[in-house]
C-alpha cells in the first residue's frame, strides 16, 4: 500500500512529506493506522546526527497511537479494530530480560530494531524500491506503520488518540520512573532536575504516589507555573543560588530521598546524586547525555549510602503497564492535556522541531 510519511533523508535536514510504499505485515506483525504522534526530543536528537545509532533515510517518530487495520499470520494478542500504542521497548514475555523481575529491557528484537529493520532483517517501507529504515521499532511519523505484535500495547477504545499518544514515551518515562523503577514511598522528598516534557511527568508521578516535598530545578523560570500545577512544592533556579546541592540539602533536612535527572547533562547528573540524603538517597538518571560523555563523582558518595541508577521507558513493561497508565489518565489520576501545547497536521511537522528548539513547547502532537 501507499501511505504518507515525513521522511528523514539526512541528518540536520528538515523532514520531507511524501508518499512511501508500505509492505503488508508478515508473520507476527501488525499494520497500524496512526491517528496521532508526539514529537519527542529523541527524534530531534537522532535528526541532529548526534545519535550514534541514527541511520538514514528513515521514518522517525516513536510516540504514537492508532488502530490495527491488518494482522499477519499467527498474530493472536491483537485484532483488527484494536486501539494500540506502539512500543519502542517491546515486551515478548519470553526472553531472559522479560523473565527477570528487575528490568523492562526486552531484548528479543533489540538487534534488528537498532539497525532500523523488522525482526526478519528487512524494512517494510520503501520509495521507488529503495528501502527506508524504521526508527526505534515504531516509525510513527507515517500515517501507517508495521510493528511486531510484541511491540504494541492494546488500550481501551474510549481513550483519545491525540492525548494518549504521549504515553508512548514521555508520560510513561516520567511517571513510570517514579512508580515502577524508583518505587518512591509516600512522604518522600523528591528532587527533579529539568522541568520539560519528562520532568513534569516525574513531578506528577511523585504527587501521585504521595511524595512530601517535590523540588524542581530548572534554568528557565517560565517552567515554574506549570510545574507547580503538576505538584511541585519548591523551585530552584540554579542562577539564583550559589550552590544548588547545598540549597537542596537545606530544604530537605539533609538531602533528597530520591532525585531524578531529566536533562541529559553530566554536570546536573552529579548534582542530582550529591543532593541525595546520606545513607539512603537514590538518584535516577533519565536524561540521555551526548555520545561519549561521562559522569563522575567522589566514590565516597556511594560508600556513604547514596546510589546512582538509570531508568528507560519508566521501567514499564509496555504491553502490561501502558494500558494501566491509559486508565490512570482516563480516571483523572494523571494529566496530559495541559502538556500538549501544540498540534499540527503531518505537513507542518517541521514546525514541531522548531518549537522544541526554541523552548516554546512541552509537547507538539501531529494529528493524522
Ligand atoms: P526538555 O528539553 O523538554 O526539558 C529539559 C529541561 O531542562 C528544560 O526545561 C530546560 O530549561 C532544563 N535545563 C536545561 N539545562 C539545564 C541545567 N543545566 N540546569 C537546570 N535545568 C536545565 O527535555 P525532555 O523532553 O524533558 O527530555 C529530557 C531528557 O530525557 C532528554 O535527555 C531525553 O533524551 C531524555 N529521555 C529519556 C528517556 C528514557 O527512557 N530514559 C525517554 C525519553 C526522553
Ligand atoms: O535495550 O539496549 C536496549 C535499549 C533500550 C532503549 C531504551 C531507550 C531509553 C532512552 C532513549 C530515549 C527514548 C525516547
Ligand atoms: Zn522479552
Ligand atoms: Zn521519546
Amino acid at each position: 500500500m501507499k501511505t504518507k510519511a515525513a521522511v528523514a533523508f539526512k541528518a540536520g535536514e528538515p523532514l520531507r512529506i511524501m508518499e512511501v510504499e508500505l509492505a503488508p505485515p508478515q508473520a507476527g506483525e501488525v499494520l497500524i493506522e496512526l491517528k496521532a504522534t508526539g514529537v519527542c526530543h529523541t527524534d530531534a536528537f537522532t535528526l541532529s546526527g548526534d545519535d550514534p545509532e541514527g541511520a538514514f533515510p528513515a521514518i522517525l517518530g516513536h510516540e504514537g497511537a492508532g488502530v490495527v487495520i491488518e494482522v499477519g499470520e499467527g498474530v493472536s494478542s491483537v485484532a483488527v479494530g484494536d486501539h494500540v500504542i506502539p512500543l519502542y521497548t517491546p515486551e515478548c514475555r519470553e526472553c531472559k530480560f522479560c523473565l527477570h523481575p528487575k528490568t523492562n529491557l526486552c531484548q528479543s528484537i533489540r538487534e534488528t530494531q537498532g539497525q532500523g529493520v523488522m525482526p526478519d532483517g528487512t524494512s517494510r517501507f520503501s520509495i521507488d524500491g529503495e528501502p527506508i529504515l524504521h526508527y526505534m521499532g515504531c516509525s510513527t511519523f507515517a500515517n501507517h506503520t508495521v510493528l511486531p505484535e510484541i511491540a504494541v500495547a492494546k488500550i481501551r477504545k474510549d481513550a483519545p488518540f491525540d492525548k494518549v499518544c504521549y504515553i508512548g514515551c514521555g508520560v510513561t518515562t516520567g511517571v513510570g520512573a517514579v512508580a515502577f523503577d524508583a518505587k518512591v514511598e509516600p512522604g518522600s522528598n523528591v528532587v527533579v532536575f529539568g522541568l520539560g516534557g519528562i520532568g513534569l511527568n516525574v513531578i506528577q508521578g511523585a504527587k501521585l504516589v504521595g511524595a512530601n516535598k517535590i523540588i524542581g530545578v530548572d534554568l528557565n523560570d517560565s517552567k515554574k507555573t506549570l510545574a507547580t500545577e503538576f505538584g511541585m512544592t519548591d523551585f530552584i533556579n540554579p542562577k539564583d543560588v550559589d550552590d544548588v546541592v547545598a540549597k537542596i540539602i537545606e530544604l530537605t533536612d539533609g538531602g533528597a530521598d530520591y532525585s531524578f535527572e531529566c536533562i541529559g547533562n553530566v554536570n546536573t547528573m552529579r548534582q542530582a546524586l550529591e543532593c541525595c540524603h546520606k545513607g539512603w538517597g537514590e538518584s535516577w538518571i533519565i536524561g540521555v547525555a551526548g555520545a561519549g560523555q561521562e559522569i563522575s563523582t567522589r566514590p565516597f558518595q556511594l560508600v556513604t549510602g547514596r546510589s546512582w541508577k538509570g531508568t528507560a521507558f519508566g521501567g514499564a513493561r509496555g504491553r502490561t503497564d501502558v494500558p494501566k497508565i491509559v486508565d490512570w489518565y482516563m480516571e483523572g489520576k494523571i494529566k496530559i492535556d495541559e502538556l500538549i501545547t501544540h498540534t499540527m497536521p503531518l505537513e507542518n511537522i517541521n514546525e514541531a522541531f522548531d518549537l522544541m528548539h526554541e523552548g516554546k513547547s512541552i509537547r507538539s502532537v501531529v494529528l493524522y
